[in-house]
């Protein structure tokens, strides 16, 4: 390792894959030897067992009364400057443009320069708030002014220089995925539990915002499960749930939908199915198809926003027009029926999975990045 460092993340850590992927790198920076301080409103849900270069610091907010709205950013700014003294950081590597850039760049205004802002931007912050007038020249500022900024695929680089007219260098960084927990698990006796021997599984797993289309994937399984004796199941919960669970009634097809709520052994429940959904809107990466593809699971999603850069179609999976229910059944049909091919894009899956979006290959990435604001190239 070349120095050591000591690097504060803040994320929103209830949450999303920003939140996965923050904690995910957190704890591999760690594990290599840096000292790492979380500083969130809350303990990052997927933080786990304690380790000695680990740290977490909570924002608390002031809710004195005069205040309509409790100050959280201000706070936030408050804590990043604290714990950065304090605790003397390189850096602080913050994920989303609002506010937690923002925040970090008042932190470095009362810290002073030499603590570096490393901004990853993860895809709402541009695809929906650079959309919002009120917030576009802060995105703005935000990107300008930190030291360095990345972001989670090529399409929303494309978008965020377009959409802002940025000509700041962004660095590229992929979500990834930690091998050593995202591998076909051995599920055969809890595969009994969901299906009959001859069925298969087909799952989806996100928030149930109306950005991720929950109804679309009802809509396909309807019509493989009209050909294919299989079974769906639904994990998460979100603003569409509801609509998912009566649209599902109407089909009558509840004794074939599992609906599973919030689940933490998310490996565990991938390695049960054989295709994964992903039929979203806008999708700035889609790490849950990346965790799928590293459990050996292919995915049939919409050829939406940064998601064809992480599933080549016909080889890791397949790629429809949004909403285009039907082609994805197809495509689903077509790999449940034939074997071989199965087996081919599985493999591919694996491989891919354990190549281009692997732990080490890209939190030396973000360690290159870290370096190189801190001038020690
Ligand atoms: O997808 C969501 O609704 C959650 C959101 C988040 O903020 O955590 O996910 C975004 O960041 C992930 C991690 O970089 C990406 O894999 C998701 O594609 C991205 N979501 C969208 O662009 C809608």
């Amino acid at each position: 390792m070349k120095d050591r460092l000591k690097i504060g993340i803040t994320c929103y850590p209830t949450l999303g894959g920003s939140g996965v992927v923050a904690t995910e790198l957190g704890k591999l920076l760690a594990e290599k030897g840096h000292e790492v301080h979380f500083i969130t409103h809350s303990m990052p849900f997927r933080l786990g067992k304690f380790d000695k270069n680990i740290f977490y610091h909570e924002v608390e907010v002031n809710d004195y009364y005069v205040f309509k709205y409790p100050p959280y950013d201000l706070s936030l700014a408050s804590k990043l400057a604290q714990v950065a003294q304090m605790e003397g950081l390189d850096l602080l590597h913050v994920h989303y443009a609002i506010p937690h850039a923002v925040c970090a760049l008042i932190a470095q205004q009362m810290v002073g320069s030499n603590l570096k802002v490393v901004t990853t931007l993860h895809g709402t912050d541009i695809t929906v708030l650079a959309h919002d007038e009120s917030l576009k020249d802060l995105i703005r500022f935000a990107i300008n002014r930190s030291d360095a900024v990345t972001a989670v695929s090529e399409d929303l680089i494309r978008e965020t220089r377009e959409l802002l007219a940025i000509d700041k260098p962004i660095d590229l960084a992929y979500n990834f995925v930690d091998k050593r927990v995202y591998y076909p698990r051995d599920v055969a006796s809890l595969r009994k539990e969901f299906a009959k021997p001859d069925e298969k599984i087909m799952i989806h797993i996100s928030n149930f915002r109306p950005v991720k289309r929950v109804l679309d994937v009802v809509e396909t399984f309807a019509l493989v499960s009209q050909d294919i004796p299989s079974r769906l199941l639904f994990v998460g919960e979100g603003p569409d749930l509801s609509k998912v669970h009566c649209r599902v009634k109407e089909l009558g097809l509840l004794d074939k939908v599992t609906f599973c709520g919030k689940q933490d052994d998310v490996a565990q429940l991938l390695s049960l199915a054989d295709i994964m959904l992903l039929p979203s809107e806008k999708e700035s990466f889609g790490l849950v198809a990346l965790e799928a593809m590293a459990c050996g699971v292919p995915t049939i999603a919409s050829n939406a926003g940064g998601i064809p850069e992480l599933i080549t179609h016909g080889e890791t999976g397949f790629l429809a027009d949004i909403g285009d229910v039907e082609k994805m059944a197809a495509y689903a049909k077509l790999m449940l029926r034939d074997e071989k091919l199965y087996d081919t894009i599985k493999k591919a899956c694996l491989h891919r999975a354990r190549t281009t979006f692997c732990n080490e290959l890209i939190t030396a990435e973000y360690e290159d990045i870290y370096y190189r604001v801190l001038g020690r190239m």
